[in-house]
């Protein structure tokens, strides 16, 4: 093993362990990112695009429901959470560089979203998927959420506090976290996923158990251009309203302010959002306990329900 790979090893690992998935620069040959992710501890599968060669490493075993080979992905490793397994295990399990197609093990089925997905006789709700959200673009990891008419993206879950929301403006753009846990899937992906007519829908729960909703019946996020800028309408549910009060406002980072605002509500509330002057909600805000649920006004925020008050459990999900 060279130098390079062993510092490649060290960096897909941190980025593995604070982002959802760790892309590898440059082009690798179907070997290398089998090593790649075979030195990496936490790494448990990888895809990697035949065009370009890029490796991308995920930190979730991609899903063995799929079945067949996506045009330009190779499906390059699984392994069993925890379950020590070699590169010539993994290479075995999966081609080699001769032959750069997994004959062996599935490919994952790669969806534009979770609407695809369902489309496609896709029904394992809560499951995470491989979503290609623009052809141009990595693959991502998402959970998706199945009904009886319509699959749904998860874009934003916040759970206990373990993952850190207070940052900069290319983690809010990319992604970040896990999508067992807490995690959000990166305003790329969010503007990908909504160029169609979207709903939004946000689920709410405080400490106590209770919980709310809020629906909005058109949901669409601009491109970068644009700072991401947030077009909301249509309301219902219990909840009350707090996002309309955002509508329009371009994406602000503890590190690029476009709120509407003198100050920086990216640095005042420590999150990324859609600030105004500064905020009706605040669903990337700082998580708190039950404890300090009540005291905090950079929580994790929805004004219309409970104010000051930090949620404990909360989603935000699109679909059409
Ligand atoms: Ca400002």
């Amino acid at each position: 093993m060279d130098e390079l790979y062993d510092i490649i090893r060290d960096v897909s690992q941190d980025l593995l362990t604070n982002h959802n998935s760790f892309e590898a620069a440059g082009s690798f040959s179907l070997s290398y990112c089998v090593n790649l992710c075979t030195a990496s501890s936490i790494c448990l599968s990888a895809v990697r695009i035949s065009a370009s060669g890029e490796c991308h490493l995920f930190s979730s075993t991609l899903h063995a429901h799929a079945t067949g080979t996506e045009t330009g992905l190779t499906y390059i490793g699984k392994r069993k959470p925890g379950a020590a397994q070699s590169a010539t295990e993994m290479k075995g399990f999966c081609g080699t560089e001769e032959s750069s197609t997994c004959n062996t093990a599935p490919s994952p089925r790669v969806y534009q979203g979770c609407q695809d997905a369902f489309d496609n006789g896709e029904r394992n709700s809560e499951a995470v998927y491989t979503l290609h959200t623009d052809p141009e673009s990595a693959p991502v990891l998402a959970v998706c959420q199945f009904d009886d008419q319509s699959g749904w993206t998860v874009i934003q879950r916040r759970l206990d506090g373990t993952i850190d929301f207070n940052r900069g403006w290319d983690d809010y753009a990319h992604g970040f976290g896990n999508t067992n846990g807490e995690h959000w899937i990166g305003l790329e992906n969010i503007h990908h996923l909504t160029k169609k007519d979207q709903k939004l829908s946000i689920f709410l729960e405080d400490h106590e158990g209770q919980s709310r909703t809020a629906n909005y019946s058109f949901f669409q996020v601009e491109n970068r251009e644009s700072n991401y800028q947030l077009l909301v309408s249509g309301y219902n549910g219990d909840a009350g309203d707090s996002l309309s009060y955002h509508h329009k406002m371009g994406f602000s980072t503890l590190d690029y302010d476009n709120d509407g605002s003198s100050g920086s509500c990216g640095s005042t509330y420590r999150a990324g959002w859609w600030y105004d002057n500064c905020l009706k909600a605040n669903l990337n805000g700082v998580w708190h306990n039950a404890e300090n649920a009540q005291q905090s006004q950079s929580g994790v925020a929805w004004l219309d329900w409970k104010h000051p008050y930090s949620f404990k459990t909360v989603y935000m999900r699109v679909g059409n």
